[in-house]
């Protein structure tokens, strides 16, 4: 009997998925998939999500107090932060240099803007609206939001994993400050609770090919129609490309430059991660698996995944600033309007401060989309004009905010020493048949 690795099993959900999809779409079983097997997707997506908190909780708590030393701490947060924004504006960048190079916008023919804008104009609308509520909070909303004024609330509300990180990081420096011997019997117990929530992972993720299969037939199912992407080929295609040299050329080479790990050691340890962002569109639910494949297949010391992995989840999405910056010129190319050097340099800095606000859940980077839009004085209803691919491309670009996070825990962990090899922990043993 052939043992497959995790991967592999989880592309072959994925791959089953799709076809038991089309296969549904054309005898008619489309109810049935979205009664009956889209919430088997569901289910797993939430068990993901429910460990997420716990797992951060843990790992940051034991990641911190292991430093013993706060300028470590304070080190590494410098360089993750720095890193950070160093790999968003480069994927800016390469999105701004695509779309301005095609010109996907510039091709679109009035009557299918129009229908596009009169078809998905509620839906656009539902969106301006939760992005305006954000907007309106003023320039130092998201500092105030960072601190929490009810824990309990903040790690039951969905994609506030900033404040449970805020939240997380005083208890643990508290931790490091206080006496050694009141610290332990604590240290003890998080350092307990992150190994059962390790445990979970590997058995949730023993339904992770069912759970793919589940995701993927129903996403068929829920699919737009053909016609509407062949009128947005050329859009998809420049934020595939975009985010085809990020995952494909730039994070194996940041990797390879800085740690010395070639590109198949990176993919083999990631994919099952890329894969799992892809078939869930959520940094938020894969972040487990992210940790657990960069600890254990990547090398990276659990001192710097429990810092970097969690707050790269939610500040750094390298792929969905590259979207947004994508999105936005064609959608000023689509009405016809030239945006100048200094607008397209202020879609840099309004795109980083899009993905830093936007969840790590589903559909957030085209809510935070409509801040750049704003910023640059494109009109917010173009929103609708990409709605109709963003679910796909939502997935793609998850992959890609997924990969660099794992990138800059290696840059990270390399730098303060802490990349070791891979400790194949037993989680694979799960998937070896006897
Ligand atoms: N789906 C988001 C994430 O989880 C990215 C996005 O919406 O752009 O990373």
């Amino acid at each position: 009997m052939i043992s497959l690795g995790l991967h592999w099993k989880i592309l072959i959900g994925m791959v089953v998925g799709v076809a038991f999809g089309l296969l549904a779409v054309n005898v008619g079983w489309g109810e049935f998939v979205v009664d009956w097997i889209k919430p088997f997707g569901t289910i797993f997506i939430n068990c993901l999500k429910l460990i997420a908190i716990p797992l951060i909780v843990a790992s940051l708590i034991k990641g911190i107090t292991d430093l013993k030393d706060i300028s470590k701490l304070s080190a590494m947060g410098g360089r993750t932060i720095g890193i950070y924004v160093g790999t968003t504006v480069l994927a800016i960048v390469i999105g701004l240099g695509i779309v301005n190079l095609v010109g996907p916008g510039r091709g679109l023919d009035e009557s299918t803007r129009d229908s596009l804008l009169n078809d998905f104009a509620s839906d656009a609308g539902a969106r301006i609206d939760a992005a305006a509520a954000q907007r309106e909070a003023g320039p130092l909303q998201a500092l105030v939001d960072l601190v929490p004024d009810n824990i309990v609330g903040a790690a039951t509300s969905n994609g506030n994993m900033l404040q449970v990180i805020f939240f997380v990081i005083c208890f643990g420096i508290g931790l490091i400050l206080i006496d050694p011997k009141k610290a332990k019997p604590v240290k003890d117990f998080f350092d307990g609770v992150n190994d059962v929530i390790l445990k979970l992972i590997d058995l949730i993720m023993m339904a992770a090919p069912y759970g793919v299969f589940a995701l993927l037939a129903a996403l068929v199912v829920d699919a737009p129609s053909t016609d509407l992407f062949m009128a947005l080929l050329y859009y998809s295609l420049c934020v595939l490309a975009g985010l085809g040299l990020m995952i494909g050329v730039v994070y194996p080479a940041l990797v390879k430059v800085f740690t010395g790990r070639s590109p198949g050691f990176f993919f083999k340890g990631i994919s099952p991660a890329q894969l799992l962002a892809f078939s869930t569109s959520s940094s938020a639910a894969t972040l487990p698996v992210t940790m657990e494949r960069v600890e254990e297949h990547l090398g990276v010391d659990e001192e710097v995944t429990s810092f970097v992995l969690p707050i790269g989840a939610t500040i750094n999405m390298d792929g969905t600033s590259l979207y947004q910056a994508v999105a936005a010129v064609f959608i000023a190319q689509a009405y016809g309007m030239d945006l100048d050097l200094m607008t397209q340099l202020g879609i840099i800095t309004t795109a980083l401060a899009a993905s830093i606000g936007s969840a790590a859940v589903p559909g957030a980077g085209m809510v935070m989309l409509v801040i750049v839009l704003g910023q640059a004085g494109i009109p917010e209803a173009g929103l609708a004009l990409i709605f109709a691919v963003d679910r796909p491309l939502d997935m793609c670009r998850t992959v890609a905010n997924v990969t660099g996070d794992a990138t800059v825990a290696m840059l990270v962990a390399k730098s303060v020493d802490k990349l070791g090899e891979p400790q194949e922990r037993k989680i694979d043993d799960f998937y070896k048949a006897e």
